[in-house]
């Protein structure tokens, strides 16, 4: 596997940044792509980003995916009055005017412009600054209500098909090409018991009871940038994963990672618990932003996408963790493994306050 500074230069000349970049440094704790911020002379930023090879096979796909619905996104945020220079992410055009560059090694870049006077969070350090990526998140499905869907290709296949994770799982148990399943019978075990869960959501799509929307698939706290001083949510990040999709999985994925005072990989497992205030504060703030988009058996439904994005995601550290690290980006040994445990200790203290769950969306039912 090649590293993305070895190619750092080779794509750094393929964009116009306006002025010479004068540093180029990492930037963020994102999971999946290189990302590098780069300055310009002229003291302008910019992101720029390897698209990760691992998870994304079609990079030309998902830059058309992005495109379209920057495009779409600038459009309506300026027709009502909006900001789009900062409340939506801009596709930086290359040099030769495609929407990315291939280096020499075959691996995609692409480039937006820095959204300055912004804050990117890592953990929910306060209800309100919960609440804001949740109404970021919300009208983020509210803004695409009406995006031609059957126009975005599958940048992931079967990205939160929960059924299809376990069956990865399972293939990677029985492969166990590392050698480590023996070292998490447990984890694979709470997995296993929960096969029949793992159907819940997709089967009320299958039954036509949850509809498929333009959803982004991927609503971590820290794929949406807040305003520095306001500490609003102004622009949702990440569209690698905007695909047709559940808004349930939205919501759950924002409660899995930032509904809890620890972080993904916390070891010590005592301090890891589902906030229950948390949930309900994110509920409301999602469904004020949503702004009425969302059908009544969604909302009876948002304790499963709580549920499934955190079992779902448990499965898919442990997948990586078995097949030896190849996903997700670790800076540690059994960091997977420890990610998985959180996840597991999170569906636990959901199952366990089911009821209180069900109670507080039904308040908006
Ligand atoms: P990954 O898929 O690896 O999570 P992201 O697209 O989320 O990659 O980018 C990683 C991090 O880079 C984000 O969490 C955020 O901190 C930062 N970032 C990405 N795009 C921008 C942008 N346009 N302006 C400012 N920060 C950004
Ligand atoms: C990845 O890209 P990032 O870090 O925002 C992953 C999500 C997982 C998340 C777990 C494309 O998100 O699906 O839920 O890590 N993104 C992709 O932290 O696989
Ligand atoms: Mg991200």
């Amino acid at each position: 596997m090649t590293t993305a500074e070895q190619y750092l230069n080779e794509s750094l000349a393929a964009f116009d940044f306006g002025a010479p970049a004068v540093e180029t440094v990492r930037f963020g704790e994102g999971h999946i792509n290189d990302t590098f911020a780069v300055r310009t002379q002229s003291g302008k930023r910019f992101i720029l980003q390897r698209i990760s090879p691992a998870a994304f096979k079609q990079p030309g796909q998902l830059m058309e995916n992005i495109t379209g619905v920057t495009q779409y996104l600038e459009q309506i945020i300026s027709q009502s009055g909006g900001d789009p220079n900062r409340e939506t992410l801009r596709v930086l055009r290359a040099r030769d005017g495609a929407s990315c560059f291939y280096d020499s090694a075959g691996c995609c870049w692409r480039a937006f412009p820095f959204i300055e006077e912004t804050i990117c969070c890592q953990s929910a350090d306060t209800p309100e600054l919960f609440a804001a990526s949740g109404r970021a998140f919300g009208r983020f499905q509210q803004l695409l209500r009406d995006y031609p869907a059957e126009t975005l290709h599958e940048t992931i296949p079967r990205f939160h098909d929960t059924e299809n994770r376990l069956a990865n799982l399972k293939a990677a148990v029985q492969a166990d090409t590392h050698g480590r399943a023996a070292a998490c019978q447990p984890e694979i075990d709470f997995m296993l018991a929960r096969e029949a869960d793992c159907s819940v959501a997709l089967q009320a799509l299958r039954d036509g009871e949850l509809p498929l929307r333009v959803t982004h698939n991927d609503t971590k706290l820290n794929n949406v940038l807040m305003d520095e001083k306001t500490k609003e949510g102004i622009c949702v990040i990440d569209l690698d994963t905007v695909m047709p999709g559940l808004s349930i999985n939205d919501f759950g994925d924002s409660i899995r990672f930032g509904a809890n005072h620890c972080a993904e990989d916390e070891t010590d497992l005592s301090k890891v618990n589902l906030d229950l205030n948390l949930f309900a504060v994110y509920t409301a703030a999602f469904l004020e932003g949503a702004g009425g988009t969302l059908a009544d058996a969604e909302i009876r439904f948002l304790p499963w996408g709580a549920k499934l994005m955190t079992l779902e995601c448990g499965m898919r550290f442990l997948t990586d963790y078995l097949e030896g690290d190849v996903y997700f980006h670790i800076q540690r040994e059994h960091q997977n493994l420890d990610r998985c445990r959180t996840q597991c200790k999170l569906v636990s203290d959901m199952e366990a306050h089911w009821a209180e769950l069900e109670a507080i969306v039904n308040q908006y039912r």
